[in-house]
This record gives structure tokens, sequence and C-alpha cells, in this order.
């Protein structure tokens, strides 16, 4: 097996300099040594298209990019690199995970993980699969034909290949000053000592028999251990997609309450979300985002909400409130005014990185789906 070290060192002998991506556990040590880096940073992105456009401006500026991503996110960026990075010939070397690798992993793996090579295949983006002794020939590969061809070109990562699980995340220490924004008079929110596992058994208690749109990750977990229900829908993959869905259901019925629970990458990977929300203003929807500032599920790398306060942006695009909480009582409070009042209404819940050791998500997704359509026609 590589160790991330080893693979973010012979990154750099090879002539690699900037680094941006959005992470996947498959190469979260790799992801912490990169985070650590001084010399060359690692950019983290909300979206995989935007880390592609992150790493064509800086060949502009005269470095070799990485853009690490997940194979999920390749669907995410297919856009970005078909009609920016091929169509102009701007070089980069995507370091793609390969979940779903032969058919083994979990459902929302299998079919994109099939068609991961094809899909490199259609894009015309030469790529290597890596193995455990072939990194100082790939990484010479894809210097010698990203230059020659000015293009990108991939290596694919398929499990145990990387080391995982040897480095500490570099991830936001609590002790760290809390970085303000720029130009804001406006102090960070205080540190949260509230784990997720808390403020979920707070607000499942609150909202009642409401329906919950649950984004993925270790939220989904979190949640199904301390109450499974018909009405919760766990999202097992499609990062981001909660509140669309949760919207869209709002909409539906318009006279019912409808739940989200969201994490702080899944809504950064779909902030275009808010400004929807609150244009469409559906007054029975409520937004929670479960806010670790961390990228839990793949690893705790440092997500870019610990510099932005989501709470205003969201009462910036409209919904009816928008609030922070960081305590219990204060999560109660807020929940029992957003039940009490039309919304839509944003509550940011500031948490802890945690994470309670959960079982994994039983249902396969056709159950999850009847149940849920099922528990939504009968309430
Ligand atoms: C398009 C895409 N890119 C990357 C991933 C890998 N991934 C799964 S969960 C997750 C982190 C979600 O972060 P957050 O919403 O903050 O919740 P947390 O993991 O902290 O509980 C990531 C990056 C994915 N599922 N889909």
């Amino acid at each position: 097996m590589i160790s991330g070290r080893d693979f973010a060192s012979g990154l750099e002998r090879h002539g690699f300099d900037f680094f941006t991506g959005v992470p996947c556990s498959l190469i979260e040590d790799l992801l912490a040594v990169l985070e650590r880096g001084s010399r060359a940073p690692y950019v983290a992105a909300v979206r995989e298209d935007a880390a592609v456009g992150v790493a064509a401006g800086a060949w502009f500026g005269g470095r070799a990019p990485v853009v690490l991503m997940q194979n999920s996110g390749l669907g995410t960026s297919l856009n970005a690199l078909a009609s920016l990075s091929l169509m102009y010939g701007l070089p980069a070397l995507l370091v793609v995970t390969w979940r779903g690798f032969e058919g083994k992993d979990a459902p929302e793996h299998i079919l994109t993980g099939e068609i991961t090579p094809r899909l490199l295949e259609l894009l015309r983006i030469p790529f290597r699969i890596l193995a455990a002794d072939s990194l100082e020939s790939d990484l010479a590969w894809a210097g010698r034909e990203m230059r020659a061809r000015r293009q990108p070109v991939a290596l694919l990562v398929p499990p145990k290949v990387v080391e995982t699980g040897r480095v500490e995340p570099a991830a936001a220490s609590a002790a760290e000053p809390r970085p303000r924004a720029p130009g804001s008079a406006e102090a960070p929110l205080a540190v949260s000592a509230m784990s997720r596992l808390t403020a979920l058994s707070i607000a499942l208690k609150a909202i009642g028999g409401a329906p919950v749109l649950h984004a993925n990750g270790y939220i989904c977990r979190e949640s199904f251990s301390v109450a499974d229900r018909p009405q919760s829908f766990y999202m097992i993959g499609s990062m981001g997609m909660a509140p669309a869905i949760g919207l869209g259901l709002a909409l539906a019925r318009p006279a019912r309450r409808t739940v989200v629970f969201d994490g702080d990458g899944n809504l950064l990977m779909n902030l275009g979300i808010l400004p929807m929300i609150g244009a469409a203003r559906p007054p029975g929807l409520l937004h929670l985002v479960f806010d670790n500032e961390v990228y839990g599920s793949t690893g705790n790398q440092a997500s870019p909400s610990r510099s932005v306060r989501l709470d205003r942006l969201a009462a910036a695009a409209g919904f009816a409130s928008a609030v922070a909480v960081s305590d219990p009582q204060a999560l109660d409070g807020a929940l029992h005014a957003a039940l009490d009042a039309p919304g839509p209404h944003f509550v940011l819940v500031k948490v802890t990185a945690d994470e309670a050791e959960v079982p994994r998500i039983p249902y396969t997704p056709a159950a999850l789906r009847d149940r849920f359509r099922a528990a939504i026609q009968e309430a």
C-alpha cells in the first residue's frame, strides 16, 4: 500500500504544486498530509466542478494542478471537464477514487463504479489505474502526458491501494482561533460543545411525525440510531440534494411541515438552493444544518463553513427566519419558534465533530423510497 505521505511527496517530486478537490475517505491520509502543506496548500472546494475551475486558474497562473475527487464527483464535473478543461486544453491531474470497484460497495457507488473507466474514455481523458507499486511510473506518465497533450489526465485509485487511518486529520482544532469574515465586525460563532447525536435527539423529538429528508453521510446513520421512522428519508448518495427534495415536497404539500436535516458540506455543495427556497417561500419548510465544520464522513477534512455564517446567507436568500444555535436549550427554543410560525425557516446547529459508533442504514434504496412515499400519502 502507498502511504498518504509517500503519495503527497511523490506528487511534489513530480512537479505538482497546487491541490484542490472534494474529499473521499479512500484517500483521507493523502488529504490530511496535503491539508498541512505550506508550500502548496490544499484548497477545499465545495463541488468537484468548482475544483476543476480552480485548477484551470492555477494552471494559467503557472502551477501544475491536481484535482482530488471521488468518482461520484466525476459526474458532478462532467460539464466543467468537457467544456472547460478539455475544450480549452487546460492540463490538470485528476486523482479519482474508484468507489464501487468490482461491484463491491454501498448501493450509491455501484452504477458509478461500473461506468467510471467508460466515463473517462467517453471524455477522452487518458487514465491509468494506480497500483501499490506503480506510483512513481504513474506520476511520471501523468506529468509527461499533461505537458505533451495540454489536457487533463487521470489516475484512478481503487480501494486499498492508498493507506487510510494512519495520519491524524488536520481539521479545525477547537483551540485554533476562528477566522473572522473579512470586513465583518461580527464576532465568529462560539465553538459548540453539543454533539450531533444530542442535537439530532432534540430535533427528532421537537418535530414529531414530520417527514425528514436527511443529507448523505453519517448524519443519516446517527439519526437512524436515535429513532428510525418511515417518515425519515435517508439519502445514501446524491450529496447536496436533501434540501432540493425538501423544497419539492414542501411545494407539493404546502399546508404540511417538511424538515431537512442537512450537513455543512452538503449544503455548500448546493448553496444555490438557498435562494431557490427564498424565492419559492414554502411556509412548511424547516431547514436544519448540523454544522460540524468538517467533512466528517470522509475523514474530518476542514469544510469552508468554518469561516462563513451560513445562517446569514439563508437570511439574505429570503428565508422567513434564520438563526444559529450552539447549545441544547437554544436549539429547542429555535425549533419551537420555527414550528409555531410560517416559514421557510433555517436553523444552523453548530455541533462538535464527534461521530457516534452507529450502524449503516440496513434498508435498500427501493425500500426507503416505498416506506417514505407511503408515510407521506398516509399523513
Ligand atoms: C459528489 C460527491 N462528492 C463527494 C462525496 C463523498 N462524501 C460523502 S459524505 C461527504 C461529506 C459530507 O459532509 P457534511 O455534509 O458536512 O456532513 P458530515 O460528513 O460532516 O457529517 C463527502 C465529501 C459524495 N458522496 N458525492
